[in-house]
C-alpha cells in the first residue's frame, strides 16, 4: 500500500477526473429525448472531505470510514445561470440526507457544495429524509417538499421496520438557508411523493399527494391526488381529489406518484411522474408523463400510453434494481428540458428534450387501450397509415 500522501494524490486525481469528465449525448435517441453517456451525479462525486479523515495523524491509513453508498433522486432548479440539484445522498449507514450540487450546463461538471444541507427539525425529529421536490412558487419562496420517515410508534415489539412516511416542508431563497415548516397534514396515515404546484389556484396552494395505507403498499389509497391548502406554514389538506389513478395492467398497476414539479406550457401543465408494477423479479419503476388543464389543474387532458423512461442496460442494476425515478426537471426559457432521473436508487442521470417535444408526445401518443386487442388495433392502424405513405 502506498503511503498517505500517494494515496491522497491518487484519490484527488480520480475525483477531479470524475467531476470534470465531459458528458455526451447518446444519439440518435428516440425522438422524444436523448440520454447522456455518463450519470451526472454518483456516490463517487461526494467530496473526499465528506468520506475521509484527511489528517494523517488520526487516519494514517487514509481509510474511507464514512463512505457514501448512493447519490440519486434529486430535486432540480435553475437559479440565474446555475443548474442546481438537491440530491438524495445516502451514507453507508443507510441514512439519506440532502446536498446541493451545481453545474454550469446541467449535463456534466456537477460539484457538491462544501457541506450537505443541515435540515432544521420539527418537534418530531426525522429518522430518514429523501426525495426533495423544489418548487419556485409565485409567492416568492423556493419550497422543498420531501419524505420524512419515522419509526411507526404503533409497531409491535420486535417489529423494527414499520415506518410512517409524511411530507416534510422547508423553504429557502438561496438553497443555503432553510426554514423548516410543519409537516403536511392530510387524512391519509402515510404520504410520499408530495409536490407543490408553482402557482396559486384560487388563491390557495395546490399540492399533489399520494395517500397510502401502509409504508410500501398504497392499499385502498394511492393514485396521484391533489388538494388545496390555505397556507404552507401549517399546510393542511381537508380533501384530496384523485387525479391520476393506478390502473390494472398498466405501468402504474401497483402504485404511482408525482415526480417533478409540473411545467407550465401553452397547452397545459406537463407532469413527469413514476408508475410501479409488480413482477416475478420484484417491483419495476418507470417514468411516465401526462398533462393537466391550464384552466383546471385537477383535470387530466392527456395520458400517453406506456412509459416515457424505463431502466436500460446498467441503469437496471443497483441497490433497488429495475427502477427509474424522477423528482426534478429544469425547463429553460428557450424550451430546453432537462429531466433528472435516477436509476435503481443508486445514481443520477439526465435526459434532454424540449418542452414542445414532450407536449407533442403527450398530446399525440395514443392512450393505453387497456387490452391486448386494443393494443394490436392501435399498431395495425399505425402500420396501415405507414403503408399508404
Ligand atoms: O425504491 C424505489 C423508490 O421507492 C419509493 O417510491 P414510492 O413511494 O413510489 O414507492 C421511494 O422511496 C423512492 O425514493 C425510491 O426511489
Amino acid at each position: 500500500m502506498s503511503n498517505f500522501a500517494d494515496r491522497l494524490a491518487m484519490l484527488e486525481a480520480g475525483h477531479r477526473a470524475l467531476v470534470e469528465q465531459p458528458n455526451e449525448p447518446v444519439l440518435p435517441g428516440n425522438g422524444i429525448y436523448v440520454r447522456y453517456k455518463n450519470p451526472v451525479v454518483t456516490a463517487a462525486h461526494a467530496p473526499l472531505s465528506w468520506r475521509y479523515d484527511l489528517n494523517p495523524e488520526t487516519n494514517p491509513y487514509l481509510m474511507e470510514r464514512m463512505g457514501i453508498n448512493a447519490a440519486f433522486n434529486s430535486g432540480a432548479i435553475k437559479l440565474q445561470d446555475r443548474y442546481c440539484l438537491v440530491v438524495r445522498v445516502e451514507g453507508m449507514d443507510r441514512k439519506s440526507f440532502f446536498a446541493v450540487a451545481e453545474s454550469p450546463n446541467g449535463i456534466d461538471s456537477f460539484r457538491f457544495a462544501e457541506y450537505p444541507v443541515e435540515l432544521p427539525q420539527t418537534d418530531n425529529p426525522d429518522v430518514n429524509v429523501y426525495d426533495m421536490r423544489l418548487t419556485a412558487h409565485e409567492d416568492g419562496w423556493i419550497y422543498g417538499l420531501f419524505c420524512t420517515e419515522r419509526k411507526d410508534p404503533a409497531a409491535p415489539k420486535g417489529d423494527t421496520s414499520s415506518a410512517v412516511a409524511a411530507a416534510g416542508i422547508v423553504r429557502t431563497k438561496d438553497l443555503k438557508t432553510w426554514i423548516r415548516l410543519p409537516d403536511l397534514k392530510t387524512a391519509s396515515p402515510q404520504q410520499r411523493n408530495v409536490v407543490l404546484h408553482p402557482e396559486f389556484v384560487d388563491g390557495l396552494y395546490l399540492l399533489y399527494t399520494r395517500p397510502q395505507d401502509g409504508f410500501i403498499e398504497t392499499g385502498s389509497g394511492g393514485g396521484i391526488c391533489a388538494g388545496l391548502s390555505e397556507t404552507m406554514d401549517g399546510a393542511v389538506l381537508m380533501t384530496e381529489t384523485l387525479l391520476d389513478e393506478k390502473t390494472y395492467h398498466t405501468i402504474k398497476e401497483l402504485k404511482n406518484g408525482a415526480g417533478a414539479v409540473p411545467i407550465k406550457t401553452s397547452k397545459g401543465w406537463l407532469h413527469v411522474a413514476h408508475g410501479v408494477r409488480n413482477t416475478a423479479a420484484g417491483l419495476r419503476y418507470v417514468v411516465y408523463a401526462f398533462m393537466t388543464s391550464l384552466e383546471d389543474p385537477f383535470k387530466v387532458i392527456a395520458r400517453p400510453g406506456g412509459y416515457l423512461i424505463a431502466p436500460e442496460g446498467g441503469e437496471r442494476i443497483g441497490d433497488v434494481s429495475n427502477v427509474v425515478f424522477v423528482n426534478g426537471a429544469i425547463a429553460e426559457a428557450d424550451g430546453r428540458l432537462l429531466i433528472y432521473y435516477a436509476s435503481s436508487d443508486t445514481r443520477l442521470h439526465v435526459a434532454e428534450s424540449t418542452v414542445d417535444r414532450l407536449v407533442d408526445y403527450c398530446l399525440n401518443t395514443p392512450e393505453d387501450p387497456l387490452t391486448s386487442q386494443g393494443s394490436v388495433a392501435q399498431r395495425v392502424a399505425l402500420i396501415s397509415r405507414n403503408s399508404r405513405l
